[in-house]
Parts: structure tokens; C-alpha cells; sequence
């Protein structure tokens, strides 16, 4: 290769997913200026642990590798598109923190100002560097993530500013819902199963709508059931009810009273999947499995659809051979804390080598 045809450009480079799937996005016009950070197209990668583990073809859709590190940069391109083609001038969110780190990045990107409501003290430390780096102003609110997002509803009711929060705001969900658009588009058609973590909501309410837009207009010749998982600390969609103060280490999906709870019920119902708890142990595991057996780093509340399709596994009631897709939502790096283990600690030696070597038994 010469130099002149080292820079060649490349005139088919992603261009993020409102570019990828306008059309299914009616909102957006020729009118709408896209704001984007060349989200999405994110690795599905087979999980050949997971997979010989469970007897099935176990995907891994590694959202992680979105330009925040979670796969809130799905909706946010479109919500924040739309807000400043109606002229608004500031953003809100209430957030346990990855949809923080978005609307702060596509502010920025924007121009335009951003406000994150959040839950004191409950951020896990990446997303927070991350918003404040962006530039968004953020206050923390001493009461709970569901606390943050009727306060950030109510300042939205009373003056001009766009809320983009997935459960008031359409434009996520219609963002949200290209994962099942890229699932299908690689795999050739839905697979059998697709587990999830479930905290507010929205993610599994815009993952069904995907999978039954594509069905609808044959791009798919079924849709996948859905098992959601919740974490057991807050477990409001499992419990029937809302959880006053929900506790878990998966900081992400810390979540009390999901507003859209409906759509979850909906793509749990409609699908023939479940909707279950695993216990912060199971998460933590998965967390670790995925790391060293996958070579995947997740934040906890990502590893939940992992810790759910093995208990499952462990109950019986996974069958052989399904081709199963699992959303892990957020990288690792969010949540550096999550994932040293307590009383860890490196080996140390002199900087001679034969100390390293001594210390790593490759001598005696
Ligand atoms: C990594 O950022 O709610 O069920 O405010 O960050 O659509 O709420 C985050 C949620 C899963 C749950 N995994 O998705 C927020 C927020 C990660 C997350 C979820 C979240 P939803």
C-alpha cells in the first residue's frame, strides 16, 4: 500500500444510529439536526464460556462500548437531536448516573446547558468524573433515584426546559430500540431469548418495541421471549410493588418505582418471558465471570443479565441449544470501586528480577 491510498477516505464509516435507522425514527425529519457521537454499532460477541456453561449459543451485546460507556447513548442522540430542533436551552435528567454522563456529553456536544439531578452520595465514581467533566451542572438531591425524577418532572411541568428522561421522553425509547435492529441485523433474525437488567424500565420497554417493529415489517420472522432481571434489593417489578428505599450494589438500577413499569410488564407478557431478582452475590459473580472468562468488563448493574440466565440455568429452566442475546449495559470503568474486591491486594517485590520471579513462583 502507498501513502495516497493510505488516505483514502472511508465513505461508509458509522455515522451513529439516527444516520443507521432514520426510518425508524419518524420524529426525526430533514429538519432535525442530528447531534451525535457515533453511538451504537456496538460488538455482539459469542460468549463461549457462557455458552458451554449453559448448553446454549450464548451472545454478548457489549453496550459498554458506547463513546459514555453505557447504552443510554442510544436514546440520548434522539432526545437531544429533538430538543434543539424545538430551540430548547436546558437540558434535565434524573439519574443514578449513565443517563447523567449522556445528557451531559450530548449537551456538550449541543451547546446546550445541562442539569443531572442525582441521589446523594449514590453515583458511582466514573459517571460522575464523566458528567462533571462534560460541563453539566449537577445537584444532588438527599433522597432516592425516584425522588430525583419527580422533582426533575416538576421543574419540567413549571418552565422551559426538556426533560430527557426515558420515561417522559419518546424520543429515548425510539433510540433505544436500534439494539434489537442491530441484534437482528447480525444474527440474521431474533434469537430465541434475550435477558436483561431491568431498573427504570425503559430499556426493556424500548428493546420489545425494537424486536416487534422488525417483526412487523419482516426483517425478522419472530420475536425473542424476554426475561428481565431486577436486582433483589430493588425488586419492585418482581415484589408487585414499590420499594421505598432500594438497596443494591448495582448502584445503576437502585430503583424503587420504575416509570415504565407497563412496558416492562407489557414485553414480559407479551413475549412469554419473566421478569425475576438475583441476589448482589449472584451479581458480583457474574461481574467476575464475565471479566475473566470473556474478557468483559462490566459495572454491576450490566452483569445482571448474566447472574439472571445462570440462575436460571441452575434451576433447570434454561433449555439446551436456545441462541440467547444478553444486553450488558455499562463498562467497567464506571464503576471502578464495584470491583476490587475487599482485602485485594498485588504482589510487591524489589525491582530486581529475581524478586519478580520469586514472587510469581517462577523460581524458588
Ligand atoms: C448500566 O442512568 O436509570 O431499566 O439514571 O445504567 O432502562 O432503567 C440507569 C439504568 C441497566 C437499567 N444498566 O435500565 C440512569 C438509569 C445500566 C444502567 C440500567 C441502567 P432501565
Amino acid at each position: 500500500m502507498n501513502a495516497s491510498e493510505a488516505v483514502q477516505p472511508v465513505v461508509h464509516a458509522w455515522q451513529g444510529l439516527i444516520n443507521a435507522y432514520r426510518a425508524w425514527m419518524p420524529a426525526v425529519t430533514s429538519r432535525t439536526p442530528v447531534v451525535t457521537l457515533h453511538e451504537g454499532n456496538t460488538p455482539l460477541i459469542r460468549a463461549t464460556h457462557l455458552s458451554g456453561l449453559t448448553g446454549c449459543e450464548v451472545w454478548l451485546k457489549v453496550e459498554g462500548a458506547n463513546p459514555t460507556g453505557s447504552f443510554k447513548d442510544r436514546g440520548m442522540t434522539v432526545a437531544v437531536s429533538k430538543a434543539v430542533e424545538a430551540g430548547t436551552e436546558m437540558l434535565v435528567c434524573a439519574s443514578t448516573g449513565n443517563t447523567s454522563a449522556s445528557a451531559a456529553a450530548f449537551g456538550a456536544r449541543a451547546g446546550v446547558r445541562t442539569v443531572v439531578l442525582v441521589p446523594k452520595g449514590a453515583v458511582a465514581l466514573g459517571k460522575l468524573a464523566q458528567t462533571v467533566q462534560y460541563g453539566a451542572e449537577v445537584v444532588e438531591l438527599t433522597g432516592t433515584f425516584d425522588d430525583c425524577l419527580r422533582v426533575a418532572r416538576e421543574l419540567a411541568a413549571e418552565h422551559p426546559v426538556a426533560l430527557v428522561n426515558s420515561a417522559t421522553n419518546d424520543h429515548r425509547l425510539a433510540g433505544q430500540q436500534t439494539v434489537a435492529f442491530e441484534i437482528v441485523d447480525v444474527l440474521g433474525d431474533a434469537p430465541d431469548l434475550h435477558c436483561l437488567p431491568v431498573g427504570n424500565a425503559g430499556n426493556i420497554t424500548a428493546l420489545w418495541r425494537g424486536y416487534t417493529a422488525y417483526e412487523k415489517a419482516g426483517r425478522a420472522s419472530r420475536r425473542p421471549r424476554i426475561w428481565g432481571f431486577q436486582a433483589a434489593g430493588a425488586a419492585p417489578l418482581v415484589l408487585g410493588r414499590t420499594v421505598e428505599a432500594p438497596q443494591t450494589v448495582a448502584s445503576a438500577i437502585r430503583i424503587g418505582n420504575p416509570a415504565s413499569r407497563d412496558g416492562a410488564l407489557a414485553a414480559r407478557d407479551e413475549s412469554g418471558g419473566q421478569i425475576s431478582a438475583v441476589s448482589d452475590e449472584q451479581i458480583l459473580a457474574a461481574c467476575r465471570l464475565l471479566a475473566r472468562h470473556e474478557g468483559v468488563f462490566v459495572e454491576p448493574a450490566s452483569a445482571v443479565g448474566v447472574a439472571g440466565l445462570l440462575a436460571e440455568h441452575a434451576a433447570g429452566r434454561v433449555p439446551a441449544a436456545q441462541r440467547i442475546v444478553i444486553t450488558v449495559t455499562g463498562n467497567g470503568l464506571k464503576d471502578p470501586q464495584a470491583s476490587i474486591p475487599e482485602g485485594y491486594h498485588s504482589l510487591e517485590t524489589s525491582t530486581a528480577t529475581s524478586d519478580v520471579a520469586r514472587a510469581l513462583h517462577l523460581t524458588s
